[in-house]
């Protein structure tokens, strides 16, 4: 039996959550369709979830379809909470996009199906709630293939679209129309099957070009479009069809080598840590000593699996399903197990959170219970960066935006005990190196305090490069656990610039290199005073590494946002001026009907200001969708963060180091 790792993703509200509903039902895993409305989903199950009727974690459901178990991932649609969408990106082997026949193609579709395409994953996309009044089939095609991809073939037709009773009917051999226009967009991607289709057109036969439909959506070059209705079901048992049909259920040897990916992180009833891992090769079993990130090791005391429904307990789980693992007390999000993958696994799909804000007790009592509860929420997700001012003993977390925010509340509300408030919510901003800039400590010479030479030289990349390391020094001219320490005390140095904030996209190369050999006294006894450690190297990196930052000068960079505004046509003499004043730059705009539409640039900082104005200046008819675009320079006074130097350490490594010792 194979297995189908399905994502489901969408915009906020396109209907994720009663499509997969939908779908359980179809496939006979419920008896009774849950509502979003009623709080009564399957995938929605935190209480959160349920009271505001969205979803806020991604959760996994599986059903059978003939001989392949599907496991089923919902996903968040709120931009606040795209980091559960991250995660689940590296388990996938397919997804459905879902976009609302009402709504149309909106900010976040963009985002996802631009990331979806960047990793290749075979994607059918289905236009849901053509059962609601303003559902339009051609209107959605038409933005499809203008803002997402031209690689699309609507896979049929609807009917009484905007009533309770559309209905979808599929297209089969004996529509031309639809013959020919798949034939055009296969051809497009082939061209042996273009020659083959030229040659003699009555030599293709339908099911091969169903074949090279499955063949070209497996390779992510082309797109099956399916319309129906979360709510009625039209065209459900079509999509689940079109699912096995045309996504390509995952492979993997289950003799082969351990390697698997923790893409979930959760905490049983008693506190105990559940990691969810998608295997890619080989089998975990119960008792397993199993190896995760460098040296952590741990063993399996529990394995579940998923398997027609929820996660049944297991002896074993193997390549290709989702299971979940009890015992690993060090696991962390994104941790390989096994044999890391070769795809690199270490840079994010999508933008890191770009606000931040202090969170305060409200009993000061509470200030260390604050501490181990956020550690343990950063650990359930790895895009929550925790920050603590120790002369202020204050604690930040990042944002992507306030409803994040309001979730952190209530969870540290429910499910702590602890009651916070939050501080004015301020920018993320990055730092950039300007120019070229070297420093050097020699060993036993100036003041350097300490045994070991350092020599690196800062070098701007080009953008979105991250940072990177390289040597000009020979590579044994350094034992390697000195190298190491020096590589990585770089990264953690900078975490925070000459302005405090984080710097990117620059080479450090480590141009000088030299240490003073393990040495003894006859006695035979190590001498610290004249042997040079890891610690030396440690110490005086940060030194050297800032004083060659200085040199090479840095820039700070604001995020930006790109904004899509539509507002009754009316309302805009009011609407500009606050735009003027929350210094957005308009860029492209357009009437549509009685709407006017505009799209531009704003400040992350002022988004949601302009998303609480907006309802008044527009008669409650406006309707903005903003998505993190791009960083620019900062005009005018530049911003600092508050450095602590005098604590190098990550700080969320530090948090969890304290979590560990509680
Ligand atoms: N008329 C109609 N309403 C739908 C349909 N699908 C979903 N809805 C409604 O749209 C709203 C959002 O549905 P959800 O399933 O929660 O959407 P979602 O994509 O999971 O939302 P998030 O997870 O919060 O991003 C709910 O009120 C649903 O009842 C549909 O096909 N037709
Ligand atoms: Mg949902």
């Amino acid at each position: 039996m194979s297995t189908l790792n399905l994502g489901i993703l969408a915009h906020v509200d396109a209907g994720k959550t009663s499509l997969t509903e939908r779908l359980l039902h179809a496939a006979g895993v419920i008896d009774e369709i849950g509502s979003v409305d009623d709080g009564s989903t399957q995938t929605d199950s935190m209480a959160l979830e349920r009271q505001r009727g969205i979803t806020i974690k991604a959760a996994v459901v599986s059903f059978a379809i003939d001989d392949v178990t599907v496991n089923l991932i919902d996903t968040p649609g709120h931009p606040d909470f795209i980091a559960e969408v991250e995660r689940v990106l590296s388990v996938l082997d397919g997804a459905v996009l879902v976009i609302s026949a009402v709504e149309g193609v909106q900010a976040q579709t963009r985002v996802l199906m631009r990331t979806l395409q960047r990793l290749h994953i075979p994607t059918l996309i289905f236009v849901n709630k053509i059962d609601r009044g303003g559902a339009h089939c051609e209107r959605v095609l038409q933005s499809v293939s203008g803002r997402l991809t031209p690689a699309i073939i609507p896979m049929g037709s609807v009917s009484g679209l905007g009533t309770r009773s559309a209905l979808y009917t599929p297209y089969g051999a004996g529509d031309r129309e639809f013959t020919s226009r798949l034939v055009d967009l296969l051809a497009d991607h082939d061209d042996a099957f273009l020659a083959a289709y030229v040659d003699d057109e009555t030599a293709v036969s339908y099911r091969q070009l169903r074949g090279e439909l499955a063949a070209q959506t497996g390779q992510a070059l082309v797109h099956p479009v399916f319309f129906g209705s979360a709510i009625t079901g039209a065209g459900v048992e079509s999509l689940i069809a079109g699912i096995k049909e045309f996504l390509p259920a995952a492979e993997g040897d289950a003799d082969g080598p351990v390697a698997g990916t923790v893409f979930k992180i959760e905490r049983g009833p008693v506190g105990e840590k559940i990691a969810y891992v998608r295997m890619f090769s080989g089998t975990v079993r119960v008792r397993d000593q199993l190896r995760f990130r460098r040296d952590e090791e741990g063993k399996v005391t529990a394995v579940s699996v998923f398997d027609r429904g929820s996660a049944d307990r297991r002896a074993s789980v193997s390549a290709g399903r989702i299971g979940k693992l009890w015992g690993l007390g060090d696991i962390q999000i994104g941790d390989p197990i096994g044999m890391p993958r070769t795809t690199p696994s270490g840079r994010h799909h999508f933008a890191p959170p770009t606000l931040e804000t202090v969170v305060v007790p409200r009993y000061p009592a509470d200030k260390g219970a604050l501490h181990v509860a956020l550690a343990q929420l950063a650990e359930q997700d790895p895009l929550i960066n925790l920050r603590l001012d120790e002369m202020r003993q204050e604690i930040s977390v990042s944002l992507y935006g306030e409803v994040q925010k309001e979730v952190i509340q209530a969870t540290l509300a429910n499910d702590f005990g602890i009651d916070v408030t939050f501080r004015e919510t301020t920018t993320i901003c990055i730092e950039g190196p300007v120019g070229s800039g070297a420093a050097v400590e020699m060993i036993g010479k100036g003041s350097n305090p300490f045994l070991a030479t350092v020599g690196l030289r800062v070098d701007p990349a080009p953008i979105d490069t991250g940072v990177e390391f390289r040597l000009e020094v020979e590579l044994g001219s350094l034992p390697f656990s000195f190298l190491k320490a020096v590589e990585e005390t770089v990264t953690e140095t900078l975490r925070q610039g000459i302005y405090g904030w984080q710097v990117i996209d620059c080479t450090v190369t480590m141009t000088h290199s030299g240490y003073w050999a393990r040495q003894s006294h006859s006695s035979g006894v190590f001498d610290k005073s004249m042997s040079s450690t890891a610690g030396d190297f440690r110490n005086l990196t940060p030194l050297v590494l800032i004083s060659a930052l200085k040199q090479a000068g840095t820039t700070v960079f604001e995020p930006m946002h790109r904004f899509h505004l539509d507002v009754p046509a009316d309302t805009f003499g009011s609407v500009l001026p606050e735009l003027v004043r929350l210094h957005a730059v308009p860029q492209t705009s357009a009437m549509r009907g009685s709407s006017y539409l505009l799209e531009g640039d704003i400040p992350a900082a002022r988004v949601h200001e302009l998303e609480r104005q907006l309802p008044s200046l527009t008669r409650g008819e406006g309707v903005v969708e903003c998505a993190f675009d791009h960083h620019e320079q900062v005009r005018g006074a530049v911003p600092t963060r508050p450095r602590s130097d005098h604590n190098p350490l990550d700080r969320k490594e530090y948090l969890l180091h304290v979590v560990r010792r509680v």
